[in-house]
């Protein structure tokens, strides 16, 4: 370890038990209010800090980068997706990047599936009757929802998250398809009983129910777009528990609106909090505030991820979560 403590400038609030580790191994710099940064703040934080937690409501781009200086080493990203981090540009000025994978995959794979439950068998408007005190007692034909078992299901991005909501998804007796990137391996293809599709159009077409489970990338940007939104069957539903960006929402927006997608569970939205308002107009959507990952356990493990992080950096080596442009 190096004599003199580093200073770590954590962008915004983290559990408590998290914070105080952070205060004991570094010079921690830690959040006191509960806002995210300012582009001022977060300006002078990347002067001042050797490293930096910022988490996904931060924008490190290339303007902001360029304002380093000598002093910063290491971005330690507190959370898994680093599509707000400009990875290239850092990594051209010397500065490591990492990010916590792994201990958020259940959870979000978890709320996939509660958004696919709470879509298909119309949990929310369960609730607003039983909220509403209006419920009129049980009928046969009330509140029908669709049947989970026997669905299709088409996973777009089959990462640890993609995989993890496989898992469950056989367990709900769900048909399983993916497409990725790169084809998994027969071993693990034939563990998940899992279909590939080499072309996304066709998988998109089959479906009943997408789950849009890939980062964002440049190459992800509105995967989901109109032209292949259309392809959706009518009676499909897609759910999103990864970014917003994936999915164009003024389209998906428009087709939920005329009958052409039945329904959707989304838990990230294009353009952050700045959410279609017409989206919230409608009775086929579920709308969750980017509460995927969020759960008690999962952010400690996102807090101790960082921590190794920063440490095995702070004692002369790689970051073993260390994110590289090539990765992307
Ligand atoms: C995290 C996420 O809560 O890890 C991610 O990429 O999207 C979230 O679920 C968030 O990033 C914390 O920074």
């Amino acid at each position: 370890m190096s004599d003199q403590r580093l200073s770590v400038v954590v962008t915004r609030r983290l559990p408590e038990a998290v914070e105080t580790r952070l205060s004991e191994l570094f010079d921690a710099k830690l959040r006191e209010s509960d806002a995210p940064m300012s582009r001022d703040e977060l300006s002078e934080a990347i002067r001042s800090a050797d490293v930096l937690v910022p988490t996904v409501s931060d924008t490190i781009d290339a303007a902001l980068l360029g304002q380093a200086g000598d002093r910063l080493k290491l971005i330690a990203n507190y959370g898994a997706g680093v599509d707000h981090i400009d990875v290239s540009t850092a990594r051209q000025r010397g500065i490591l990047v990492s990010n916590t994978p792994g201990v958020l995959t259940d959870d979000t794979a978890d709320m996939t599936m509660a958004l696919m439950l709470a879509v298909l068998r119309r949990i929310p408007e369960g609730l607003a009757v039983m909220q509403g005190d209006t419920w009129e007692g049980w009928a046969p034909t009330a509140y029908l929802g669709g049947r989970v078992g026997g669905r299709r299901l088409g996973i777009l991005g089959m990462g640890r998250i993609g995989q993890a909501v496989a898992r469950r998804a056989a367990a709900f007796g769900m048909q399983v398809h993916y497409h990725n990137r790169r084809r998994l391996r027969p071993e693990v293809e034939k563990a998940l009983e899992a279909t590939y599709w080499e072309s996304l159009d066709q998988m998109v077409a089959r479906m009943d129910v997408i789950s849009v489970n890939c980062p964002a990338t440049p190459s992800t940007f509105h995967l989901m777009n109109a032209r292949r939104l259309k392809l959706m069957k009518p009676e499909a539903v897609i759910v999103n528990t990864s970014r917003g960006e994936v999915i164009d929402e003024n389209a998906l927006t428009r087709m939920l609106r005329s009958g052409e997608i039945a329904g959707a569970g989304l838990d990230v939205y294009e353009h952050g909090t700045k959410v279609n308002p017409r989206l919230r107009e409608l009775g086929n959507v579920v709308l969750l505030p980017h509460m995927g990952s969020a759960t008690r356990e999962g952010r400690i493990e996102m807090g101790e991820k960082v921590i190794i992080n920063i440490k095995t950096f702070d004692d002369g080596h790689r970051p073993p979560d260390q994110v590289v442009p090539s990765m992307l």
